[in-house]
């Protein structure tokens, strides 16, 4: 065997006496290996090679028709109560879940190659990062673990050392969306996932360890991992503030994470840290801290241009991954917002015909090592992450809610996450504009009871000196002719300004019923060609409107039943109150 850690080799031996393949890998993340992987996925169409003048180690994956986004509604944690996985999640016993997998995985490798994938989530040497191992049998999922995560004999020496990992089982099985499941196992730290090869569902270093079972331990040890960018904004003067943002996938992090000021705000800079995932903890400043626990990004496509994320398609010209994209007569990766040029071939490779719908799937996405990326910040390795100074909600709403508002304090800044709502996106199987809350941006991803996530939040207040500000924006508000009436991407620097002076203290700010929002001429809105009466409207709070909405975030609190943190309720009632 091929590690000194007992309970890893006892675990692959296990695999591979149900799962029966023909050869086992042991990953070491090298160059070589990668390149030897690319060569073998190039021979059996796994891989196409992209335009290698334009975009040098580039190739596109088309994935079966049938699994292209996540798969909610087949993903379960099974924890021994059903209440602890909570009415946010679909639950089945491990016991059964158990039985269930293991038919599924029974002999599913024969004739394949299981690769033994160890990986850790964070920088190698911070003691705030962990480690898994995950077992595949795609290569698909091994090169863009590489990317993804520190993958490789780096992370098996840590696991070695530290003797804990989160176990990881993955197959690509049949492909078929019956016998599809993403089970998680957070009392034993272990994941299953069969039935698909697209992103979340296989990549499980991502949102089943990093979020879901990561979040699960987060409570239990006093830190949180969450859905969310971090980002550093480096004003003039050369001082940075962290701020660190949630909102539901294909919603806006990845954009806001690697933002180009506008031409209004010289000397502004902005770093990446991250654009998905995020882990919190409490310093011993009594300032919250946090680190990326992912190397790369799964980022979405469609949407990715010159004009609105220069700094994306930047990092995307080499060593960039394609799913489900669409190609140019030249084979260069196309999407739509990426040029005006006309597509030729289809994500399904297909000639391309606007009959069919878009070129690119809507989740069509690239995978990239974050360190491409122009705005890359070298704070991504500290070991001790970077302090936050402002968490930030939002969520996708084309009317009700304000460009940008601030909660009056912690507790309030709770209720406002915990009651987000948001259009849903393409990033997940099922009807796509349909407003459902999603609390923290986490309601695909927390690893339990969100009333017991909601206590563990709030009991931060307790556990930081200098708690961060909490703010909510929406850039989504469309007007009577269903166009976004905010000009967003590099302009939502002027809302995180606002955000930053409130921090420091530098800037007033009007009080309404949820919160407090800018003062008319607060935002800087030099060289931006915005109506103020269109301004107005997007930071007016509509009382009536809203005292519905509070009506149904009640509604929503009260699903969660007796685990539910009173503070919640008193904050509503608070709320409520001041709009009747
Ligand atoms: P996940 O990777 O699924 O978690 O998504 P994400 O939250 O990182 O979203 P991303 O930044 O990839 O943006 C998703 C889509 O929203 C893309 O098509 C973007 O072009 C679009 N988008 C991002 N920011 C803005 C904005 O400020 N305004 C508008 N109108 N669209 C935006
Ligand atoms: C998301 O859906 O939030 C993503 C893409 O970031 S996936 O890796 O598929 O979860
Ligand atoms: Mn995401």
């Amino acid at each position: 065997m091929n590690t000194t850690n007992q309970e890893l080799s006892a675990w692959v031996t296990d695999v591979a006496r149900l799962t029966q393949p023909e050869q086992i890998v042991w990953c070491d993340g090298s160059q070589a290996e990668y390149d030897r992987l690319v060569a073998q996925m190039l021979e059996t169409g796994d891989l196409l090679e992209l335009n290698q003048q334009t975009h040098p180690g580039c190739y596109l994956h088309r994935s079966d028709p049938q699994d292209v986004a996540r798969v909610e509604h087949l993903t379960f944690i099974c924890t021994s109560e059903q209440d602890d996985a909570g009415p946010n999640n679909n639950w089945m016993a491990p016991s059964e879940a158990h039985s269930k997998m293991d038919k599924l995985f029974d002999g599913c490798m024969r004739g394949r190659t299981m690769y033994v994938v160890p990986y850790c989530m964070g920088p190698i040497d911070s003691p705030l990062s962990r480690c898994g191992v995950e077992i595949t049998d795609s290569p698909y999922v091994v090169v863009n673990m590489r990317m993804m995560t520190r993958m490789g004999s780096a992370a098996l020496q840590r696991i070695e050392r530290d003797r804990v990992f989160v176990k990881g089982l993955h197959s690509t099985g049949e492909l078929d969306p019956e016998r599809r499941f993403i089970m998680h196992f957070p009392e034993e730290l272990q994941i299953q996932s069969y039935g698909s090869g697209y992103g979340g569902n296989a990549l499980l270093g991502k949102k089943c360890h990093a979020l879901r079972i990561a979040s699960y331990q987060a409570r239990q040890e006093g830190w949180l991992a969450e859905h969310m960018l971090i980002v550093g904004i480096e004003n003039p003067q050369g001082e940075k503030t962290y701020i660190a943002a949630a909102f539901p996938s294909a919603c806006g992090k990845t954009n806001l994470a690697m933002l180009i000021p506008p031409a209004s705000y010289p000397g502004w800079k902005v770093w990446t840290v991250g654009d998905d995932i995020c882990w919190l903890h409490p310093g011993d400043d009594g300032r919250l801290w946090a680190i990326n626990p992912e190397a790369g990004f799964f980022g979405v496509a469609p949407g990715t241009g010159a004009s609105t994320n220069p700094n994306a398609l930047a990092m995307l010209n080499k060593d960039a991954i394609f799913t489900n994209v669409a190609v140019t007569a030249d084979n260069q990766p196309w999407w739509e917002g990426k040029s005006d040029e006309r597509p030729v071939k289809d994500w399904q490779g297909r000639d391309y015909d606007p009959a069919n719908g878009p070129a690119a799937h809507p989740n069509s996405r690239f995978t990239v090592s974050i360190k491409n990326c122009p705005s890359y910040s070298p704070e991504s390795e500290a070991a001790t992450g970077v302090p936050i100074s402002a968490i930030v909600f939002g969520g996708r709403r084309e009317s009700l809610v304000p460009l940008v508002f601030e909660a009056f304090d912690w507790q309030h800044g709770v209720l406002v996450g915990a009651s987000m709502a948001s259009e849903t996106t393409a990033a997940a199987t099922g009807a796509t504009g349909v407003v459902r809350r999603d609390p923290m941006a986490m309601k695909p991803f927390c690893g339990y009871n969100f009333a017991e996530y909601w206590q563990h939040w709030l009991s931060f207040a307790d556990k930081l000196d200098r708690l961060p500000r909490i703010f909510h924006v929406n850039w989504f508000r469309k007007d009577e002719q269903g166009r976004f009436m905010w000009p967003g991407f590099g302009e939502n620097m002027r809302v995180l300004e606002w955000i930053i002076n409130r921090c420091s203290g530098q800037t007033d700010a009007s009080q309404t019923a949820i919160g407090y929002v800018p003062e008319s001429n607060a935002l800087n809105l030099s060289e931006l060609d915005i109506e103020p009466a269109l301004l107005q409207r997007l930071l007016e709070i509509d009382q009536q409107n809203w005292a519905v909405e509070l009506d149904h975030i009640r509604e929503h609190l009260e699903r969660f039943g007796a685990r539910l943190p009173a503070t919640l309720i008193e904050q509503q009632d608070n709320i409520a109150g001041k709009l009747s």
